[in-house]
């Protein structure tokens, strides 16, 4: 297999560094790629290049939308013909299994698709109600040149619930990816020149956080930073936005609880709660990781869940059929794991997993079993923390409004989901969910057109939809006086007095 070497892309061109960063893979360990360890120079370089083709109005900025529309359709074209190879790279860098990956590719090529439609109609108003002889417009811009920052677990998906969006408002942008999962960005980046995206809409420059996030997030050309990550990094970005007064859009952790009423679906609920908490190996923002199940029902459910857990295939990212991957890191799975330590310790059930995985070819990667621990109560590490990892917490419930309390006993509200098959039951719960998202029989659904974002410590802002294409544009009201203009200046200072 081939090492892939990058360099960073900026004003439509590789740029070479002199530093780079190593990625093994976390499911065998062998060498994938290479990527630039960015200096402050190649920041300000790829700022610079945002800077000037966003301020060339008829570059990019300007420029009508059904022609930004046209740009956009054409990478998508492409990013269609470079799916497999781009869902590999995804797989390999993240540790995914390849079928996940293939599927975050094909959806964000759907959230760029719907995003590019949204670009022909950028909604105004026209205000006609301030006086006979007043109009007012109230239109739309883009806010100007975005830095995002993304994390590692979807690197796609998280990537594409803010670049088109922001490129159909008609913003340039530069792009931070993980150091550990940087290469889909940077092919995603040079298709769209090859689409016909002008030099300096994208620029990805690549590197860690800690110096060459802060370096780009304190840059004065940089006018929003839209970020994806843990809630620790989104604070420190709200902080230095505030230093200069700019806007951010913060996409941070979560803890979802998916709430099973005894009057659910049983069969459709236990699909859920699987998908809910092993999907992307549980390193996502809505995993549903903590049950909350009917004490009724508890007991029958919980056997049924534990039975289908056992089937849970785990695997290389190019086996076709695992479910479940590797995690991203050898700290990260430690962390995990010392999670699964403190669930012991407080004293919640284990009934499955709760280990490393080293046999069938695995031992050289950072796999976790899929751990399911009961009588979990709320003052509990594995209630309270985001784990990130295939790591499932019940607790039991005996009315709705012990099940709304215990959903709400966290401090993040990303995403919840309920079963029921009682209408009022399932509509009075969703409305009283703290959630950004509520999923009601069924989870981590998707649309485009649905607007996706956090509550309370989950974030600022929201993700695709119209308001995230919102999200991207500033407000601009003006006035336009029509006929002669009767101002209520002082009588001295009017031009008939002065004559
Ligand atoms: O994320 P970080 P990490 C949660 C999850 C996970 C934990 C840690 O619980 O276990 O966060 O993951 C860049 N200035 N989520 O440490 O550090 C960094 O280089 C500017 C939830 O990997 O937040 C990367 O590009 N940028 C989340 C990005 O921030 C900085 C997805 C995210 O990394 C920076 C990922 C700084 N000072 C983790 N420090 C979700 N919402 O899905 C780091 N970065």
């Amino acid at each position: 297999m081939d090492v892939r070497e990058y360099d960073n892309w900026i004003d439509g061109g590789w740029a070479g560094a002199d530093r780079k960063v190593e990625r093994k893979s976390p499911a065998h360990g062998r060498l994938l790629a290479r990527f630039a360890q960015s200096d402050e120079q190649a920041v300000r370089a790829a700022v610079g290049a945002a800077r000037k083709a966003f301020d060339t109005r008829s570059v990019w900025s300007s420029m009508p939308g059904a022609e930004r529309a046209k740009a956009l359709g054409h990478w998508v074209d492409l990013m269609t013909r470079d799916l497999e190879r781009l869902a590999l790279i995804e797989a390999e860098e993240v540790g995914k299994p390849i079928r996940f990956a293939r599927a975050e590719i094909e959806w964000s090529i759907e959230l760029a698709r719907y995003a590019a439609a949204l670009a022909w109609q950028l909604p105004g108003d026209l205000v006609s109600n301030i006086g006979d002889a007043n109009l007012g417009l109230v239109t739309r811009e883009p806010r100007g040149v975005i830095a995002m920052i993304t994390p590692w677990n979807f690197p796609m998906v998280t990537l594409f619930q803010k670049l088109p969006f922001a490129l159909a408002a008609g913003c340039t942008v530069v792009v931070k990816p993980s150091e550990l999962t940087s290469g889909s960005t940077l092919e995603i980046a040079k298709l769209a020149t090859e689409a016909g995206i002008p030099n300096g809409v994208i620029n990805v420059v690549t590197g860690s956080g800690r110096t060459v996030g802060e370096i780009l997030t304190g840059h004065r050309d940089v006018d929003m930073i839209s970020f994806t990550g843990s809630t620790a990094v989104g604070i420190r970005i709200a902080q230095r936005a505030a230093e200069q007064v700019k806007r951010v859009g913060l996409e941070l952790g979560g803890k979802a609880a998916n709430i099973v009423f005894a009057d659910a679906d049983i069969d459709a609920a236990l699909d859920g709660i699987l998908l809910g908490y092993i999907l992307n190996q549980g390193e996502e923002c809505v995993q549903g990781t903590r049950l909350l199940v009917e004490d009724s029902v508890a007991e029958s459910f919980l056997e049924k869940l534990v039975e289908r857990s056992k089937k849970i295939r785990l695997g290389l990212p190019t086996d076709e059929d695992a479910d479940v991957g590797a995690l991203i890191h050898e700290k990260h799975m430690e962390q995990v794991l010392s999670y699964i330590e403190s669930g012991l310790e407080e004293g919640a059930t284990l009934l499955l997993g709760g280990n490393r995985v080293t046999e069938n070819g695995l031992g050289m990667g950072y796999y976790v079993a899929p751990t399911i621990f009961s009588n979990v109560t709320p003052d509990m590490t594995i209630f309270r923390e985001e784990i990130f990892g295939p790591v499932l917490a019940v607790t039991r419930f005996k009315s709705v409004e012990e099940a709304i309390a215990l959903a709400n006993d966290t401090n993040y509200g990303l995403g919840n989901g309920l079963w029921t098959k009682d209408i009022d039951k399932a509509i009075r719960v969703s409305r009283e969910l703290r959630s950004g998202t509520v999923y009601v029989n069924t989870f981590l659904e998707t649309a485009a057109q649905m607007p996706f974002g956090g509550l309370k410590q989950s974030g600022i802002g929201r993700e695709n939809g119209l308001d995230g294409l919102l999200e991207f544009t500033e407000v601009k009201s003006t006035f336009i006086k029509l006929g002669k203009r009767t101002h209520a200046l002082p009588h001295t200072l009017t031009t008939s007095a002065r004559s």
